[in-house]
């Protein structure tokens, strides 16, 4: 990757954006430089999360909040989350479709990332991914996430405003219990209004916000209506968010959710950081396999395991070198 990027990713460069996301999802050397560079410029974009299960609505939604906040001036940056499940094969084809007719436009930029690698890898392209939207200067990023691993409800939860969709009669609700993920919404959107059950489904969520303990000067989540197909109860969700931004900036909430975010990027830079250095300087001759088979008759357990890997770490660590980009007295590829 050409040096350079950074000021042309600044000045707005869509083409060179997309090789940049591209360069850090492949934690590219050159890529992470420049991202380095990007960094001062960020910060300055509102971050919203979409989750739900698949089919609930999340890519429908997305395509109309990308319309209003457009009308509203707003320059919008989108980052899908595409399990490689089969079972969504059709809604990834569908997502494409859908959002399509707002790719023409020059201030919308709509990104897919796949789920692969270790878990922290989804939420270190995802933060990258939207760090350099920022740099270009979107004002809003829509976040799309199943929510169904750690890394995707740890994405949710660092967003500025996090939006939980649910559909009636899908036993929807449950599930979402189970993830944990009731928890951290600050919007609740009850999508297909259509189909029977919604509104019920909509004084059930109420119920049990109100249920909740809630302290004042607290955002007290709320609940919205929307049938995404029409575009019909969009309009007041994208005033909701709007709404949930301002509490945010006046209550002093914004800073924590701004800490919390930067919590999570550094110790996901930290531990991509070291199952870096051990993939590519420790695991030589299946040292890794090795201690997994021992594991596997017991003869030793993960914890001894753990720490014979880091008391070779220590042994190994070099001064000057960096386990990010690889970098250093060492070629990546010394012991291969
Ligand atoms: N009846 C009805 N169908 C909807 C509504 N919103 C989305 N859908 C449909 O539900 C399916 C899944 O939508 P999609 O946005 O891909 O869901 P995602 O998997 O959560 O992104 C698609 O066939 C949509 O046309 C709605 O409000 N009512
Ligand atoms: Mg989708």
């Amino acid at each position: 990757m050409e040096t350079g990027i950074a000021q042309k990713v600044l000045a707005g460069d869509v083409l060179a954006a997309s090789r940049l996301m591209r360069g850090l999802e492949d934690e590219d050397a050159n890529a992470i430089e420049q991202l380095k560079t990007l960094y001062p410029h960020t910060g300055k974009a509102y971050i919203v999360g979409v989750t739900g299960s698949p089919g609930a609505g999340k890519s429908s939604i997305i395509g109309c909040l990308i319309g209003i906040f457009r009308r509203r001036g707003l320059k919008v940056g989108v980052v899908a989350i595409d399990p490689t499940s089969p079972f969504t094969h059709g809604a990834i084809l569908g997502d494409r479709i859908r959002m399509q007719q707002y790719n023409i436009d020059n201030d919308v930029f709509i990104r897919s990332l796949a789920t692969r690698g270790w878990s922290g890898g989804l939420s270190k392209a995802t933060i990258s991914t939207i760090h350099v939207m920022d740099a270009m200067g979107k004002d809003i990023i829509l976040v799309e996430t199943v929510g169904a691993g750690q890394a995707e409800v740890d994405i949710v939860r660092v967003a500025d405003t996090a939006i939980v969709v649910l559909t009636p009669g899908m036993g929807d609700e449950i599930q979402m219990m189970k993830a944990g993920i009731m928890e951290i919404a600050d919007i609740f959107v009850v999508n297909k209004a259509d189909i029977a059950g919604a509104e019920e489904l909509k004084e059930e969520l109420k119920v049990m916000i109100s249920m909740k303990p809630h302290l004042p000067g607290q955002w007290q989540p709320s609940v919205a209506l929307t049938e995404a197909v029409c575009d019909r109860g969009t309009e007041e969700l994208a005033t909701e968010i709007l709404k949930h931004k301002e509490f945010l900036g006046t209550s002093g909430d914004m800073t924590e959710k701004r800490r919390a975010r930067a919590k999570l990027e550094l110790i996901d830079a930290i531990e991509s950081s070291l199952m870096n250095y051990i993939y590519r300087n420790i695991d030589k001759g299946d040292y890794l396999e090795g201690l997994i088979e021992d594991l596997t008759r017991r003869a030793t357990d993960p914890y001894s395991a753990a720490q014979r890997i880091i008391t070779q770490l220590s042994q190994q660590l070099e001064p000057g070198y960096d386990a990010v980009t690889n970098s250093s007295g060492k070629p990546a590829d010394r012991n291969k």
